[in-house]
């Protein structure tokens, strides 16, 4: 049999690196020799794994013609190959790929039940005169022993079920995992008795080692080992699934964008407010990742004062410094895989979250959904007021509407300016204005009246979500965008009637009310193409009812109750 196999690892060694090779693992060991593992992966024909363990010297490894002066000291063909690495590795407890003589015995005592008493002593005669037992003599010893497999394969699924790894189960924990081992067993008296017999030492909680008398023979459930191997792959696929983070909160705290400070209190109030609440705890626990370390990009008027250098385009040198941070930030979570919930001060910054999102996929193109009493499209050159909280769309399109210019900006807002259209790094404009849509849009000035003629951009009015119903006025809106391949939403909260929001700095009547709003923030976030949302303009000094908090709290909880559905 030994000559045979390593004629097949000849053969095959000029499949090395190709699906179906082998794999060759070389690693010294003491008195210059090498231990040589060779893997296979499947042959065509016999779906055979098999490894060859080689002890060589360094005269063969240098010859280059190793399999030609082989010393095989142990050949072994199994299809269990990597089960015997997996057992291996579980006692292997330090990892330094030999299980000592303690080792021995920690298996030994943990597997009291499962390995019989001339089994015991065979794998204590494998400790050499070294003291130690290699994979290969291992996986020697564990053939033909099925219990072991069926021991690990145990131990793996209490470790999945364990996931706080405390090391050992709750009765009740236990119960659900023997209802998914053995269904039958589940409502059977039999099942007190059997937590009630695991649980030797009476604490009322199983340990693996407890766990593991499972196997003995006189145990209630039958297990066989594919079962277990289904059940731990369920449980493994499950422990992934649901403990995997799926969002993060990026907050940006800048109200100098506004014309009324006090915009920037509103994150701590929203994320106060969600960790009063049970239900909503309990999801962000399960969603959100904190992100360590992450600093929030601030940049309050109370702290700074009001006074500004840039009259077209107030304190737009801080601005641009939150908006680069903010930038960076978003752009970062989309590297980690995370869906970015953005919480921000006053709009002004949305342009960085579009930047953002438009550096982390500079090849995709991206639509926006604007939910907001106003157009936020003025430059510096088309503002009456000068708030950076008014422009950020034409941040973001880079559409400066100079023909309808009212200002002669300086050169520090000139530069800036350009500096945050270019914020995305690609060169280009982070979106173009027929990928733009509005939602309750119903406060704007000329100069923006031109740009949206100009560029055709749709308004999703109050009266059309009331006609329509909030469902289809969303699927309005997906349908404008139906080319892109990526969707921003952002919620100004004053997109809310003004009896709602009192509490923002610019509160218009004949807005949405709260439950139009919040379903379609659903619709629209049912879409796996909208990969970032903000909210924004929350002004607790303004606020006196709560009323707007409160609203915004339940348009928040309605996102994260969508994304855990989607994502
Ligand atoms: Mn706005």
């Amino acid at each position: 049999m030994g000559n045979q196999l390593l004629e097949l690892v000849q053969g095959s060694l000029e499949l090395h690196g190709e699906p179906g090779g082998i794999a060759v693992q070389v690693r010294p060991l003491k008195s210059e020799s090498f231990l040589i593992s060779v893997a296979t992966g499947t042959f065509a024909e016999g779906l055979i794994d098999f490894y060859v363990v080689y002890k060589a010297g360094f005269d063969e490894v240098n010859s280059g013609n190793l399999f030609n002066h082989y010393d095989p000291f142990i050949v072994s063909i199994s299809s269990r190959s990597d089960e015997f690495v997996c057992l291996f590795s579980l006692f292997d407890q330090d990892g330094d790929g030999k299980i000592s003589a303690d080792e021995v015995e920690h298996i030994l005592a943990s597997m009291a039940g499962v390995i019989a008493i001339e089994d015991r002593q065979a794998l204590r005669d494998l400790v050499g005169f070294d003291g130690e037992v290699g994979l290969a003599a291992f996986s020697g010893w564990a053939q033909g022993r099925p219990g072991l497999a069926i021991a690990s394969c145990l131990r793996q699924i209490f470790e999945l079920v364990d996931s706080d790894g405390s090391g050992s189960l709750s009765f009740q924990e236990l119960e659900v995992l023997l209802a998914a081992l053995a269904p039958s067993c589940a409502d059977l008296p039999e099942a007190d008795r059997l937590l009630a017999a695991l649980d030797r030492d009476g604490d009322n909680c199983i340990s693996v080692e407890e766990f593991l008398q499972l196997l003995e023979a006189d145990a209630v459930i039958e297990l066989s080992l594919a079962d277990l191997k289904r059940l731990k792959k369920t449980l493994a696929q499950y422990v992934n699934a649901s403990s995997r983070s799926r969002v993060a909160l990026v907050e940006v705290d800048c109200d100098l964008g506004a014309g009324t400070p006090g915009a920037g209190s509103g994150i701590d109030l929203l994320k106060q407010a969600a960790a009063r609440q049970q239900g909503l705890r309990q999801i962000s626990d399960r969603l959100i990742e904190e992100i360590k370390g992450q600093t929030r990009p601030t940049a309050r008027a109370a702290e700074l004062g009001s006074a500004t250098a840039t009259p077209h385009a107030r304190h737009i040198e801080t601005i641009a410094g939150v908006m680069r941070d903010a930038a960076a930030l978003v752009a970062s979570t989309f590297e980690r895989g995370l869906f970015p919930i953005v919480i921000a001060g006053d709009h002004s910054t949305a342009a960085a979250t579009i930047a953002g999102i438009r550096q982390a996929h500079p090849d995709r193109r991206l639509g926006v959904v604007w939910i907001d009493a106003h157009a936020d499209i003025h430059s510096p050159y088309t503002t009456p007021s000068g708030n950076m909280h008014g422009m950020p769309l034409a941040i973001a399109s880079a559409h400066d509407n100079t023909i309808e210019s009212i200002n002669e900006p300086d050169s520090t807002t000139r530069l800036l300016w350009k500096e945050l259209q270019d914020l995305n790094g690609t060169g280009s404009p982070s979106i173009t204005l027929e990928d733009l849509i509005y939602v309750a849009v119903r406060d704007t000035e000329p100069a923006e009246n031109v740009t949206l003629e100009q560029f055709s951009i749709p308004v999703i009015t109050t009266e059309d979500v009331r006609r329509l119903g909030p469902e289809q006025a969303a699927q309005r809106c997906l349908a404008h965008l139906s080319q892109v391949e990526l969707i921003y939403v952002s919620f100004d909260v004053d997109c809310m009637d003004s009896t709602i929001c009192k509490g923002t700095g610019t509160p218009v009547p004949g807005g949405l009310w709260a439950d139009e709003a919040r379903q379609l923030t659903r619709s629209l976030l049912a879409d796996p193409r909208v990969c970032c949302w903000e909210i924004c303009e929350i002004n607790p000094h303004l606020d006196s009812l709560n009323t707007l908090a409160e609203v915004s709290l339940s348009v928040y909880q309605d996102v994260l109750e969508v994304l855990d559905a989607r994502l």
